[in-house]
């Protein structure tokens, strides 16, 4: 044990109206709903990026956060292990992601931060068997590293696509060793910054070839987990090519990969793109290439992607209401790819803001599933398109243009536009919260 934590206790269930900060109010792992427990709709996971490896540094200033294993050996690597299981442990999460660099020591080359990776991924199978807590996904971080700032996979240069591509087999590796239900590829700095130097047809094509060749290996390798491509519209880049859900499946699209790769939606991204989170979630359940969500928001007058924990449960709501339409979770999960506010230094800060980011989720999952089990947005909806349900509706898919032009003059067709009755399903959505 270290002291980090200095004694907190494993967060219990105490019910709505507990008034203990450390306690969830909402969330109750064994809780059924909908048929299943709670800690199984949700899977929740934390990230080791923002809780772990990030100093608190913003664009005026630099580190407010000291940790006592900010270092770069291999013994500061295993104390961050240490802590993160421990808060994995206080909270009860099931699962945690990370890339490559959150966990290890850069080495000088190459192969030293690959030993470097093996050694703590070594270290993390340990922990894992020792406590039970499992890998949601790994990624790599391609992005971080001044030698990605034109790109790892579209770069110009072709050594920083063979070392991404490197790089990309070792996080693989680290995955599948770990029994990672996925594995992640955010574009960092996939995209450009001015089109005067870009050449758009090539970059396009060199990151659909980067991602064919993480398919291919996925199953060289026999690996079961999903592939996934987290979008994002801007930041770092000014144009991000994995824009949003609907850019990234005309991607997979033209690269013959949608049966093949799913998408990790994170609730400030598609913030940023100018959506809301239940758009992406609808969208990509449509598609059928929904696979797992980051659980983190966006200030909504910055602009900035603020990596913020959830508190907004109505947000939660019509958030999970779409994962439970999409039939929940198979591989993925919710992770809190969020950080503190830079001035929250305490640890015990970084406990509380994963309890109400957890209890808002676990409001809102249960307000999704009242609203699913009721049925009576469902009903209003069915009964919205009940006309293509009829004979004469369905026969339309079918037909052609003179054939429904003929029939239109026949019929004297003459339709009656009918309220979409917003109001009154925001009404009902309010009475679930
Ligand atoms: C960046 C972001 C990443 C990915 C993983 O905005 O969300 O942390 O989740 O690389
Ligand atoms: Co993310």
């Amino acid at each position: 044990m270290t002291d980090f934590f200095k004694g907190i206790p494993a967060i219990q269930y105490e019910g709505p109206d507990s008034t203990n900060d450390f306690a969830f109010r909402h969330y109750n792992p064994d809780e059924v709903v909908m048929g299943k427990p709670l800690k199984d709709h949700l899977r929740f996971a934390a990230a080791y990026w923002h809780s772990f490896a990030w100093p608190g540094g913003d664009p005026f200033g630099g580190a407010t956060l000291e940790r006592p294993w900010f270092g770069d050996t291999i013994a500061d690597a295993k104390l961050k292990a240490d802590v993160a299981f421990e808060m994995f442990q206080i909270l009860g999460v099931p699962y945690f992601c990370f890339h490559d660099e959150d966990v290890r020591p850069a080495g000088a080359t190459f192969a030293e931060s690959t030993k470097n990776l093996e050694t703590i991924v070594d270290y993390f199978a340990q922990k894992m068997d020792d406590t039970g807590v499992k890998l949601l996904w790994g990624t790599a971080n391609l992005f971080s590293h001044r030698r990605f700032m034109s790109g790892a996979a579209t770069n110009p240069d072709p050594d920083v696509f063979a070392y991404s591509a490197a790089t990309i087999k070792t996080c693989m590796d680290a995955t599948i060793k770990l029994g990672g239900e996925n594995y992640v590829l955010w574009g960092g700095r996939e995209g450009y910054e001015t089109l005067l130097n870009t050449d758009m047809g090539r970059e396009r094509a060199q990151a659909g070839r980067m991602l064919e060749m993480v398919v291919e290996y996925k199953h060289k390798m026999g690996y079961k987990g999903a592939i996934l491509i987290e979008p994002k519209p801007q930041e770092p880049t000014k144009h991000q090519y994995d824009y949003d859900v609907a850019t990234v499946y005309g991607f997979l699209k033209d690269f013959g990969l949608e049966g093949e790769v799913q998408v990790n939606i994170e609730q400030g991204h598609a913030i940023l793109a100018g959506h809301s989170f239940e758009h992406e979630l609808a969208l990509a359940r449509e598609l059928g290439i929904f696979g797992s969500i980051d659980m983190n928001r966006n200030d909504y007058q910055s602009g900035w992607d603020t990596d913020q924990f959830p508190n907004n449960v109505p947000e939660m709501a019509l958030a999970f209401y779409e994962v439970l339409r999409a039939g929940g979770f198979k591989t993925g999960g919710t992770n809190f790819d969020a950080k503190l506010r830079r001035q929250s230094l305490d640890a015990e800060d970084l406990i509380l803001a994963h309890v109400g980011g957890m209890d808002a989720c676990a409001a809102g999952l249960k307000a999704a599933a009242a609203m699913l089990e009721d049925g009576k947005l469902e009903a209003a909806r069915d009964a919205r398109y009940a006309g293509w349900d009829s004979a004469d509706g369905k026969a339309l898919m079918t037909s052609d243009l003179a054939s429904i032009h003929d029939q239109v003059l026949a019929n004297g067709t003459d339709p009656k536009p009918q309220s979409g009755r917003q109001e009154r399903l925001e009404n009902l959505v309010n009475r679930y919260l």
